[in-house]
């Protein structure tokens, strides 16, 4: 049994909803290979929270944006009841940090997050248990691999919305440990950066989960194309005003997205900086590129449970499973 059943349970604060009831952490089955289960594009937007209506987000809505929910939904299922990870790992684009990549080591990160463009929407109380073995692991492969690595232990370091919005969505339960990944800023720096750090970071991230015997899903918490409005509806969720930004944009997101369905997973490696070039893509954060990395550029097709606009940018639910493995 790996050492992450030894963190004690603890039920997220304001979590006495319908939506959040703890669920005790269930053991891989002794069958369970451990290894990466299953990746997903998780896209973190917080109007999709605030559609939810969660105990912990203070703002209230009418709903909106139920393609893209229901997407999750349907992911949540699976992880539970067929993936039933020890931890999730994430990777998260607005966790900016200027130099190298850092690795949330605080064992319960708990506080306020606030979405600085649209506080009316995300002011959310997060309270969520680290798995810190793991986490060292990963920064300990990725010093090892040669990348300016930190491991990040203050707990008052405040939790972005794009790490919290990734995880609620995909398991609102919160139980389940956590490992949360920061994003190097050097692409938007450097225009032609490439994407090589990501995949060093996702061998980085492969090996540790091997070395400490954990089953992890990952989530790569990108929007696709990311332009958008400047203005609102009044009300937020009036789905009325909601389509993707232009044609363009969508006909991209799509051309990318029927490489996904279609599998395998090798030409994505191109296809991700085209579709980054052509829609201001928010994968040029390097979260979907980390996580195809960590699975090995699976031959498999990627399965779209959703896809939606979002104030224009466009965003989708997708799981990849490991190669060799296929929902029964
Ligand atoms: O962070 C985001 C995003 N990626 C897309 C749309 C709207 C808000 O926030
Ligand atoms: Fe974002």
């Amino acid at each position: 049994m790996s050492k992450v059943f030894r963190v004690p349970l603890m039920p997220a604060r304001g979590s006495s909803g319908t939506t959040t009831a703890p669920r005790a952490p269930q053991p891989a089955a002794t069958s369970a290979r451990p290894g990466i289960v299953a990746g997903c594009l998780s896209p973190h937007p917080p109007h999709l929270i605030y559609g939810e209506n969660p105990p912990q987000n203070e703002p209230r809505s009418t709903g909106g944006w139920e393609t893209l929910r229901w997407a999750y939904e349907r992911l949540r299922a699976r992880i539970r009841e067929v993936h039933k990870p020890d931890v999730l790992i994430v990777h998260a684009p607005h966790w900016i940090t200027m130099v190298g990549h850092h690795v949330n080591c605080a064992p319960n990160p708990r506080g306020l997050s606030v979405e600085p463009i649209f506080p009316h929407l995300f002011r959310y109380r997060y309270d969520f248990r680290t798995d810190v073995e793991l986490g060292e692991a990963i920064a300990d492969e990725a010093s090892g691999l040669g990348l300016v690595t930190r491991k990040m232990r203050d707990p008052r370091v405040r939790v972005d919305y794009a790490t919290i919005g990734a995880l609620h969505l995909a398991n609102p339960a919160w139980d389940i440990p956590v490992v949360s990944l920061s994003a190097n800023n050097n692409p938007y720096f450097y225009s032609d950066a490439s994407l090589e750090e990501m995949e060093v970071l996702g061998e980085a991230t492969r090996r540790a989960i091997e070395a400490t015997g954990r089953r992890a899903v990952l989530l790569a918490s990108n929007s696709l194309s990311h332009l958008h409005w400047h203005e609102e509806p009044e009300l937020p969720e009036d789905m009325e005003r909601e389509h993707p930004y232009n044609n363009h944009q969508y006909r991209w997101d799509m051309k990318l997205l029927e490489a996904i369905r279609r599998g395998p997973t090798a030409p994505l490696r191109e296809l991700i900086p085209e579709h980054i070039e052509a829609t201001a893509s928010e994968t040029k954060a390097g979260s979907l590129t980390w996580m195809l990395a960590a699975m090995g550029w699976p031959k498999v097709a990627g399965d779209v449970l959703g896809y939606g606009t979002i104030i224009g940018t466009g965003n989708a639910v997708v799981e990849w499973l490991p190669e060799g493995s296929h929902h029964g």
